[in-house]
């Protein structure tokens, strides 16, 4: 089981508590999209994908980079049980999506890169440890049920 210090929680809380979840979600998705473009044949009923300007411009793809941030929300309050947590998850993005996992750090790089730039110096490479560590948690325990 993964251990956390009160000092991994205190980050890892503090981020989320004062998360622009519309701007981040959607521009983590987005990036997602535009730099690695395999991704985009999960959304292929999400409208206009054609360039980066339509991807960007793109709502449904906006909304669900949104839906998708909101999803981590369920880790940091059961950061104790995150495998648990995303057992569902995880059925539905295998069995029903049929996600490649890989993907999952692929976006979880982006959502990185977006929050380091909104933070600046405030993403110290001490806070940086702590998100990347639950970041692999989180991609972990969304592969799990993978098989
Ligand atoms: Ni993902 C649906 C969370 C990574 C493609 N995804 C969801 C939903 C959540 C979610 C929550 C909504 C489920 C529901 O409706 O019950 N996804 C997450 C999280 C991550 C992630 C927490 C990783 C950090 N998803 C990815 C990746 C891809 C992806 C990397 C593809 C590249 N997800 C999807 C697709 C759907 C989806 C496709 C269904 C969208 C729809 O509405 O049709």
């Amino acid at each position: 089981m993964v251990e956390w210090s009160a000092k991994e929680r205190e980050v890892i809380n503090s981020i989320f508590s004062t998360l622009d979840y519309e701007d981040i979600g959607s521009k983590a998705l987005i990036r997602c999209l535009i730099v690695y473009p395999w991704t985009q044949r999960y959304f292929g009923a999400f409208g206009n994908l054609y360039n980066a300007e339509a991807i960007k411009a793109n709502p449904n793809i906006a909304a669900h980079g949104v839906k998708v941030l909101h999803g981590l929300d369920r880790a940091v309050k059961n950061m104790d049980n995150i495998k648990a947590t995303y057992a569902e998850l995880s059925v539905l993005h295998s069995e029903k999506l049929h996600v490649d996992p890989d993907n999952f750090k692929l976006l979880s790089d982006c959502l990185t890169i977006v929050i380091a730039a909104k933070m600046g110096n405030a993403f110290t490479p001490e806070v940086q440890a702590v998100f990347q560590k639950f970041l692999a948690v989180v991609v972990s325990a969304l592969g799990k049920q993978y098989h």
